[in-house]
């Protein structure tokens, strides 16, 4: 899929499509698991999104930074272990500390995660699959 996708983009781009939406993307800080996040992020490009993939072990500065730089609609965090899940939290706080909450949505998900942990730390949605996550990239934006 990642070959297909790579075949794919220069040919969107001479052909002018616009991108859906940029979203910046990565596993928080701690954790190393990164095939669910990348296959979010394979979805989320093959439905026309830009995705700046941040890799594993983001920390809430280095989301920050990311956001400032490359001015995205969406963020989405991903967490595969429960002692990890908490730093989506502090993810969030460094957002608001960075005076950029605001102008991002936030999306999270991860095997350990629900709905209601999203609404707890303050995100805008949650997703269980990689199809349901374009479908809530699409409903955020
Ligand atoms: C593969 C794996 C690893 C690999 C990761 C390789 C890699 N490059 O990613 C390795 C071997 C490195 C690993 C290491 C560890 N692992 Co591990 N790992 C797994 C395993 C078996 C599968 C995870 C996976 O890739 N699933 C497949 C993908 C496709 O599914 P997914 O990640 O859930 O993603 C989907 C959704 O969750 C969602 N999604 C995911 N991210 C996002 C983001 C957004 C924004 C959205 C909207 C949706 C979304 O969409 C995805 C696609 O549908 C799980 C068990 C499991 N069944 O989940 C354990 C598991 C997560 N690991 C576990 C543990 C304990 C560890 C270690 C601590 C083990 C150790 N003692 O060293 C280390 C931690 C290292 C670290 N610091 O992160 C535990 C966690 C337990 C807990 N309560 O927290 C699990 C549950 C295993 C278990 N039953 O004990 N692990």
């Amino acid at each position: 899929m990642k070959v297909g996708l790579t075949l794919l983009k220069p040919h969107l781009i001479q052909a002018g499509v616009p991108a859906a939406g940029k979203v910046v993307l990565g596993t928080v800080k701690g954790d190393l698991h990164d095939i669910g996040k990348s296959l979010v992020g394979m979805i989320l490009e093959g439905a026309g999104f830009e995705v700046i993939n941040l890799g594993t072990d983001v920390g809430p500065e280095k989301f920050g930074e990311a956001v400032r730089m490359n001015k995205p609609q969406l963020v989405g965090m991903s967490a595969l272990l429960t002692t990890t899940m908490q730093n989506m939290k502090a993810t969030l706080e460094a957002l608001e500390d960075l005076g950029v909450r605001s102008q991002v949505k936030v999306m999270v998900g991860g095997a350990p995660l629900t709905a209601a942990f999203a609404k707890e730390i303050g995100a805008d949605g949650y997703a269980a699959d990689a199809s349901r996550a374009v479908a809530l990239t699409k409903s955020l934006l």
